[in-house]
């Protein structure tokens, strides 16, 4: 049994469990559990012993050097020093910017995934570190639901609560007629858990609605964003569009008496508002469903046919959370909500809207009981904050003023910029933008396993152990599993455990006792785990002591509420369980946002056109969703997200026309361009892309070539193309998935990719 399990490794795509030869990890497998393991932890392997992990500290050469005229951050090599060396520096950089700038100057949000663990968690050390020594600026909201996450608390509550409270899919089964997934329900992303998943239910419990009879509509550019299984009917439409298309559908119900106006009485403000603009009343433009055909690629009859269906029918309306990461992102979240109200059915079983279905493992599948233990971050003074997706903003404005949120807000002066757990050369969008904005600050700091963008472009780089190099538990935030997680190999080269890197640090800076609390990495696991136990000893669960649970297996528990129906108690009695919104109802008007009198998020649903659309950008729009082969870019040079490259170059999906049109074939390697950037791509021609468009993976390393024009990445990430203007003034929210591009093959020499080795790197005792 010990020896079986004691190989047990948590990963925010599912349990592994890894064979260990000599000291080093060779493989890792799903647990036998789990009915759909991931493959993606054939990744794990090859990336933790490949050629671009980090082993030893590096302080970038002009930094080093104080050269007067430095090589560009991200071009520059990188010296190798002692931990010694590279703590003394940055203990004076602390020093030195809290004492002539402030705490606010050091700006250490470090949005990112990191690895699972609830103690190592990489974001948490950093956090609770700098709050010993004065506090740091950081960042609010995240790339995956921001535009939800500010704009849902207005109209019918707060976002992660209602993802928590989404419909069951057992209830789906048995009340639903029909799906209508705006942005499909993409299997690949269902791997995924934020904290590690231990049973990957999705495909069980979709299955059974299919052999139930339901009924799915998959509107998005991607075939595959529906299982073959499900049968559904693929209708895809163009890019940004989802709301004219769901306007189309209102405008339908509401001139065919099909809208449940009872319903909107009892249950929602300023539906009359919204009929204005439905109708063209209030701006000219009656919302019909000719208008929508116009822009969705739909036909009338068509729109006129689902909307009957979904009067018709009991009818749950899905929007993947990527459809919001767009331009005006918000609409389409409002809209569907609007729709839904329409139709009359929220909080009954199998009817009404969920956003988020398919963005992870648990939505409408499974949900924690009760919160797992942390470790404390301890109390930031600095209370100076950005919106996630500003972060070129921020760093090109320091002192800057910004609209977020109804608010004036000015951005820090960020001088000294330390990321840990998160690649903002995979996250963000507009990569050259950004690559320009991170040579402003004095010093950058990045913790990383691997040699990523982001580290490339760090002045100090500090080499981490992975997951799988730690003592810990894994526990999802959203899935009901305590996972034992082992030290299976020991950290190579130098890297270290970053607590033990931080107590160095905390001890030159006088803060050790403070950051420790007397306690070694054992301790606190100990202690994490003792609040986890008193936490379940409340909810009636007798969990066992630290010892024997971490040489045991995995442990799960049950969903608190295993037939959650959305909004029933709110549809039951609306008086006694009003919604946290200001009028306590559905608000399909906001009195709150129409009065912060934004150009781009008005007090009421509204279609606005895709910004590159409107300025003439290339003839395709540029899709990036998650990759099925890894998590972001996450151990991108593993063995599995190697396995589907071209020629090395991440895979580009092109439609059969838009690939023959361009004489483009199989395998070609392409060119994507626009007047942000261009990078090379595989060409895949498939039918399962809508024409029109193309789909490029995420998460390739970014790979510029500065020799060539644009510095065209060699290796495929979409962001080198994607524009970094927020969905609106609003929510300020990231919006990778509206950019337009023009496509040829390229017939150079296809130069190969640099990004899977390291920098140069000189060691401390070269003479230059
Ligand atoms: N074009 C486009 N861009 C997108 C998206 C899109 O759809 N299209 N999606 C967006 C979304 S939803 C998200 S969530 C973001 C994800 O963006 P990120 O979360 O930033 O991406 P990851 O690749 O997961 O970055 C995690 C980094 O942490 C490192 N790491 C892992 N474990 C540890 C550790 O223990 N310590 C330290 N110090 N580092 C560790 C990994 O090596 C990796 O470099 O990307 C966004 N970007
Ligand atoms: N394997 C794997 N799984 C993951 C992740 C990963 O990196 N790898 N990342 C995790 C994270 S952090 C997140 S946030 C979730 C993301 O989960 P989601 O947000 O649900 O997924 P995405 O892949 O970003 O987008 C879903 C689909 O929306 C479609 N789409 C894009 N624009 C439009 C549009 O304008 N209209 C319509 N109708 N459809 C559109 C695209 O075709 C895309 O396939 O996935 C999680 N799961
Ligand atoms: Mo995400």
């Amino acid at each position: 049994m010990a020896t079986k399990t004691s190989r047990l490794t948590a990963n925010h795509w599912g349990v592994g469990i890894a064979r260990v030869e000599a000291g080093r990890i060779v493989s890792v497998d799903g647990h036998p559990a789990d009915p759909d393991p991931s493959p993606i932890n054939g990744n794990i392997p090859g990336s933790l012993n490949g050629a671009a992990r980090i082993l030893r500290p590096a302080i970038r050469k002009s930094w080093l050097d104080k050269s007067r005229d430095p090589v560009p951050r991200g071009r520059d090599a990188f010296v190798e020093v002692s931990w010694d060396r590279a703590l003394d520096f940055i203990a004076g950089e602390i020093n030195r910017v809290r004492t002539d700038h402030g705490n606010e100057s050091i700006f250490a949000g470090s949005y990112g995934w990191s690895s699972a663990g609830r103690f190592h968690h990489a974001q948490s050390q950093l956090k609770r570190f700098l709050n010993t020594v004065g506090g740091f600026s950081y960042s609010e909201g995240n790339y995956s639901y921001n535009a939800a996450l500010v704009m849902m608390p207005y109209i019918v509550g707060p976002f992660r609560k209602h993802v928590a409270e989404a419909t069951r899919w057992s209830v789906i089964a048995k009340h639903s007629d029909l799906v209508v997934m705006f942005g499909g329900m993409a299997m690949r992303n269902t791997q995924v858990s934020d904290g590690g998943v231990a049973i990957h239910r999705m495909s069980n419990n979709l299955r059974s609605c299919a052999k139930a009879g339901v009924e799915f509509v998959n509107i998005s550019p991607l075939r595959t964003d529906a299982a073959a299984f499900l049968n559904a009917d693929w209708k895809p439409v163009h890019p940004g569009t989802d709301t004219a298309l769901m306007l189309g559908l209102a405008y339908v119900l509401m001139s065919e008496g099909l809208h449940d106006l009872a319903f909107l009485a009892r249950y929602c403000v300023g539906y009359d508002q919204f009929e204005a603009y439905l109708t063209g009343a209030s701006d000219g433009v009656p919302k019909s469903a000719e208008w929508a055909a116009e822009h969705t690629g739909w036909s009338t009859q068509d729109i006129t046919d689902l909307a009957r269906k979904m009067a018709s029918n009991r009818c749950m309306i899905s929007v993947a959370a990527g459809v919001q990461r767009a331009d005006y992102g918000e609409q389409a979240l409002w809209m569907a909500v609007t729709l839904a109200a329409m139709l009359g059915q929220i909080g009954l079983p199998g009817g009404g809207y969920t956003v988020g279905y398919g963005v992870n493992a648990n939505v409408g599948n499974m949900e924690r009981l009760f919160r797992w233990g942390t470790l404390p971050q301890g109390t930031n003074p600095v209370t100076n904050f950005i919106p996630v997706a500003m972060i070129s903003e921020m760093l090109l404005n320091p002192g800057g003023a910004y609209t977020y949120n109804g608010a004036e807000r000015r951005f820090p002066d960020a001088r000294l910029v330390w990321w840990a757990g998160g690649n903002p050369f995979h996250h963000h969008q507009d990569l050259l933008r950004l690559h320009k904005a991170i040579q402003t600050p004095e010093t950058v700091i990045v913790n990383d396993l691997n040699w990523t963008a982001m580290a490339r472009h760090a002045d100090i780089v500090l080499p981490v152990a992975a997951a799988q190099e730690r003592d810990d538990f894994g526990a999802g935030k959203s899935d009901n599993a305590l996972i034992p997680m082992h030290k299976l190999a020991a950290p190579p080269g130098e890297a270290r455990v970053e607590y033990e890197m931080y107590k160095d640090l905390a001890s030159r800076l006088g803060t050790e006792e403070q950051f420790t609390e007397g306690r070694t990495p054992d301790a606190w696991l100990r202690h994490i785990w003792e609040e986890t136990r008193a936490a379940g000893a409340q909810h009636g669960v007798s969990l066992p002591d630290w010892d024997t649970f971490h040489v045991g297996d995995v442990i799960k528990l049950p969903d608190p509420s295993p037939n959650q129906v959305f909004l029933a108690e709110f549809r039951a009695d609306p008086a006694s369980n009003p919604l946290p919104t200001p009028s306590g109802l559905i608000e399909v008007f906001s009195d709150t946002l129409a009065g912060f009198d934004l150009p781009d998020c008005k007090g009421h649903a509204c279609f606005f056109p895709q910004r590159d659309f409107k300025a003439g950008e290339g003839d395709l729009f540029l899709l990036s969703g998650q990759p099925k082969t890894r998590l972001h870019s996450q151990l991108d040079n593993g063995a599995f997200s190697l396995s589907h490259k071209v020629r090395g170059r991440e895979p580009v999906l092109i439609h059969t026309n838009d690939a023959a049109r361009r004489r483009i074939s199989d395998g070609d390697i392409v060119e994507l361009s626009n007047s942000r950037g261009r990078c090379l791509a595989g060409a895949r021609i498939t039918d399962e892309v809508f024409e029109g468009c193309v789909f490029l993976w995420t998460g390739a390393w970014w790979d510029p070539d500065f020799s060539a024009p644009q510095a065209r990445d060699r290796h495929g990430n979409p962001n080198a193309l994607t524009h970094d203007q927020r969905t609106s003034s609003l929510s300020q929210s990231p919006a990778s998935h509206s950019a337009r591009v023009s496509l040829h093959r390229f017939d150079g020499e296809p130069p190969d990719i640099t990004v899977h080795q390291p920098p140069v790197l000189y060691s401390d005792t070269d003479p230059d």
